[in-house]
This record gives C-alpha cells, structure tokens and sequence, in this order.
C-alpha cells in the first residue's frame, strides 16, 4: 500500500508532496505509526473541509431546540447551515418551543460592511424577542464580522440588560476562518456552553438512580430517538445529550448526572473532562454504533453502577433486541461477506461505523477523517506528545476549578481502575481509531480530492462512505456511495434497530451493479472536437 501513497504524491509539487506524506499512513496495530493531522489544509488542494463557523453553529448548537440561534453575516452562512445536517428533535408537549425549522441571519449588506452591523444585530435580536420571546438567544460570527470588529460578544451583553437579564443571551466568535475546521468551531460553541449554561439549574429531574449524560451525540436522522429508547428501556435516566435531540434547561442541569458517556470524542472530551474537574463527573467511551457495540455501551454503564438490578435488566434488554438484530444480519451475510469499504467522515465516524461494517462482515481497507486530532486516531495516549501550532493557540482554552459547593465525588479512582480490570469501561480513555483497522490498512487525514481518485482507481472498493461533496464523483466512477453524515434519506443507524436499518441499506448497495453501468456521454463517443483556426 506505500504504492499508493508514492502514486498520489508524484503528482504534487516538492513542498505539497512533503507535507501530504505525512498525512498517510499505513496502519499497523501493533506499532502504531505517527500521523500529522489537525493542520492547515494546503490552498487549492480541494479538501472535504467545512468552517469553524459550521462547527460552532451547525453542529453543536444546530440540534438544540428551544435556543434561537442568529447568524450574524451574510445569508448565504445562515441558509447552507439551516437543516442541512439533518438533525431531527422532538418536543414532548405542545407548550415547548421548537425554533430548528427557522433560520434566523441578519443578513449583512455591503452597508453593514462599511458602517458596522452592531446596530443591525441588536435589531435582530429585538425582532426575535417580540415574535418568539425565547429563553435563550445565541449570536454566531460569520468571517466578516471579525473582519470588521463587531463585537458580539458586547452586543449580546447589552441585550441582557435591555431585558432585565430575563433572557439568556450570549456570543460565539467563531468566524470561518478562525481555525483550520469545523473542530475549532466545537471547542467554541463548547467553551460557551460552559460558561452560559451548564450548572446553571440544579434541579434533579426524573429518576435518581442511573443519571447520564451523553456527550456527543448529535441525532443526525434520528439515531436519538433510538438511543434514548434503549436507555428508557434498560431505566437509564439520560439527564442530558450534548446536543442530539437537547433543549436549554438539559444543559443546565447536566451536573446532577453520575456518569458522562463520550461518543464523538472529536467534538467533545473536553467537555467531559471538564464535568469531571468542576463536579467529579467520570466519563467513559462509547460508541452507539453497531448492535454489538451497543451492548457493549450498555453493560459498560451497568457496570459502572453496580447494580445487580441494573445489570440483568441491560442484558435482559440485549438478549430480547439481539433476536431480530440476529436474524437481520444472518439474512445478509451471504450478500455482504468479504466485500471492502473505505470511510472519509468529519471525526468520529470514520472509525464508529467500522463496528458496524464488521458486523456485516466488511473489511475497512482506508479510513480518515477531516479535521480529527492525533488522539482521534492514534489515542489519547499521545495527548502530551502534540505540539500545540500558532493555529490552535487561536482558540479559547478555558480552565474550569472545581465548583466547591456542588462537587462530589461519585466514584473513587481505585473503585473504577478496580471495575475496569474486569469490564474495559475505557474510563478517561480513547484508543483512537488505529488499533481497531487491520496491518497494512491505509490511514489518510484530509484526504484531497486527487487522493480519492486514486484510492478508488487503485482499490474499486465495493462501498465508499463520505459526504455530498464527493457522493456523485463516486458514483460516477463506479462504485456506490453511502453518505455517513446525513445518512442521504436514511436512518437511524445508532442502536438496535439502527443496526438492522444500516444492515438492509449497506446490502443493497453493494449488491447492485448499477453504477458499474453508468457510463458518461464523453466516455461513450467523442463529443467535442475542437479545431485550430488561424
Ligand atoms: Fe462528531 Fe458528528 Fe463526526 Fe462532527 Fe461533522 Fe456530523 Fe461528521 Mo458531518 S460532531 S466529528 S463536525 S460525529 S457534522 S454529527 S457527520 S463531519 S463525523
Ligand atoms: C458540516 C456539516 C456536515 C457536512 C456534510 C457533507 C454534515 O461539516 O458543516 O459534507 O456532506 O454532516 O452535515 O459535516
């Protein structure tokens, strides 16, 4: 496989080839090799990327339901990040608000440009008062504001007051170009959430007995709804889910759980890391893709608690959803055995759906995310080894203490190293995505555009897994494309019954020969014939 790192970097220039070498790697498990990630794409490169500004308001704050969220900038920010992710929510009575159907901008004009668009936002921000009069305002930057100087943050600070402090209303500066991608925009929506709602309501809400928080995870065609099924099922209290299917008043109670669960550790572990410091919240890793992982999640958190009651009833739970989940997967076996996929997702997907593929059998021959950290693919272990760049430093790092009135320790050190001998709870933990892809697979970050021509050139892998950007490339090459960030129509792929939903779609998709028929028309015949005249 060093053949095709070789065969891709032939084509660029000395200074592109150096760099991009560093960025592919061959796996191996054993000896876990060093890979760069989390730098400044290369200018004209044609990278899979998003914004910081996708990251901040898009992604974490986009699924929170009862928050208006206002784009300050122009609309072409506001309306590529309205729905678009396909983040579904729910409200649970018909008093609670639902904002995620509008998107709300202020809609920047070259005016606003020249003069400022302070005076435009606060208008903003009065117009969604009087018509919505919501519990929560969140203004996001957009790259001209930080161009220009606004100041959002002074802005919504002035609001407050305007309001009697009634309504909660605070800023992100997360412009487009802050950082390299949507990863910068996490840590500020993040950083922000902190600091304006977490703590801020210390009711206890629903049961005392099993409170969770669950921490990225982000109910993207309804992988929520699912999730929170199975924990309802098992008696697990979800107290909230940072941000899949949230509202405000979940964030602000999320330091009366006793457990955090981490799923997308990409968008998130400081988070967690952040509700063990200020309120001795532990966090462990999971991952809700795949039944089998599912299972796994679901007895990590059982044993945790320590409950006989707990424990028999998770694997009551399994046992009953196994059987269709079981049958599912023996139906397809025969149509997806030894077939190989290849998954260029944001973060976290890339290496959590390589569970599922397992399932059905399907080798991951190259994976790799967009914007993922060192620790995202060679562990957490690495953490003290990554040299933080002018790029990073760029990004608020904020330091919580601990909150000396509410801390309280759930659980002791040696009380979870002692129940993590016997079940790998992966406490303070992530592995990272490499000891879990075969010797010789390939690991590519960032992967450009001419390197995904060659690996399908080089490879025909029988499934490629992406975005929309590079769905119809593809398939027009040949090869079927399953989108893992919005599912294209599918989903929910998280769970039990998500498991069999991405079983029957990934079945079909490699069992059809459609593509391999598509032939463009210039493939076909000749269809422009260009002649020189003088
Ligand atoms: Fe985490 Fe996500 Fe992902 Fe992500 Fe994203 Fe997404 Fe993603 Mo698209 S938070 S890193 S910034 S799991 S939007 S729900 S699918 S790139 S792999
Ligand atoms: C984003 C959102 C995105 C884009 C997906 C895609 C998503 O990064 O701004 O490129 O197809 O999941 O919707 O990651």
């Amino acid at each position: 496989l060093s053949k095709f790192r070789e065969t891709v970097i032939e084509k660029y220039p000395n200074k592109v080839a150096k760099k991009r070498a560093k960025g592919i790697v061959n796996n191996d498990p054993e000896n876990i090799p060093e890979i760069q990630a989390n730098i400044r794409t290369i200018p004209g490169i044609i990278t899979q990327r998003g914004c910081t500004y996708a990251g901040c308001k898009g992604v974490v704050l986009g699924p929170t339901r009862d928050i208006v969220n206002i784009t300050h900038g122009p609309i072409g920010c506001g309306f590529y990040s309205w729905l678009t992710r396909r983040n579904q929510t729910t409200t649970t009575s018909d008093a609670e608000e639902n904002f995620i159907t509008y998107c709300f901008s202020t809609d920047m004009q070259d005016s606003n440009i020249v003069f400022g668009g302070e005076e435009k936002l606060k208008q903003a921000v009065r117009e969604a008062v009087e018509l919505f009069n919501p519990k929560a305002i969140g203004i996001f930057s957009t790259c001209p504001v930080g161009l220009i100087g606004d100041d959002v943050h002074k802005v919504a600070e002035q609001m407050m007051e305007e309001y009697d402090n009634k309504i909660n209303i605070f800023g992100f500066s997360c412009e487009g170009y802050k950082g390299v991608s949507q990863s910068a925009g996490h840590h500020i929506a993040n950083n922000q959430l902190y600091k304006h709602l977490i703590g801020n309501d210390d009711t206890v809400k629903g049961s005392t007995k099993y409170r969770i928080n669950m921490l990225g995870e982000y109910n993207i065609g309804g992988d929520a709804f699912e999730i929170e099924r199975i924990f309802e099922k098992c008696g697990i209290e979800l107290v909230a889910t940072f941000s899949g299917n949230s509202t405000i008043s979940s964030f602000e109670q999320a330091h009366t759980a006793d457990l955090s669960l981490v799923m997308c550790h990409r968008s998130i572990n400081y988070v967690a890391e952040m509700l063990e410091t200020s309120f001795g919240i532990p966090w462990i890793k999971v991952n809700l893709i795949g039944a089998d992982s599912t299972a796994k999640a679901l007895r990590k958190i059982a044993a945790y608690f320590e409950d006989e009651e707990l424990i028999a009833k998770v694997e009551e739970v399994i046992a009953e959803e196994m059987k269709d989940v079981e049958a599912a997967r023996e139906a397809v076996l025969p149509k997806t055995t030894g077939k190989t996929s290849m998954l260029f997702v944001g973060g976290s997907r890339a290496h959590h759906y390589q569970d599922l593929f397992e399932e059905l059998g399907i080798r991951t021959v190259a994976a790799g995310y967009e914007f993922g950290h060192r620790d995202d693919y060679e562990g957490r272990r690495v953490l003290p080894s990554i040299k933080i760049d002018a790029d990073s430093r760029n990004i608020e790092e904020i330091t919580v203490k601990r909150d000396e009135k509410r801390y309280k320790e759930r659980m002791t050190k040696e009380k979870l190293e002692e129940i993590q001998k016997q079940v790998d709870l992966e406490y303070n933990d992530y592995k990272g995505l490499m000891p879990q892809m075969e010797k010789g697979a390939l690991v590519i970050d960032d992967l450009s555009h001419h390197e995904m021509d060659k690996l399908i050139e080089m490879y025909k892998p029988d499934i490629f897994c992406a975005g929309i950007k590079e769905k119809y490339v593809v398939q027009k090459m040949g090869v079927p494309l399953k989108q893992l960030h919005n599912y294209d129509s599918g989903g929910p792929y998280a769970g039990f019954k998500g498991a069999i939903n991405f079983y029957n779609d990934i079945s079909m998709m490699v069992s059809t020969s459609i593509w391999k028929e598509v032939k463009a028309p210039w493939e076909k015949e000749e269809m422009v014939q260009a002649v020189y005249a003088y």
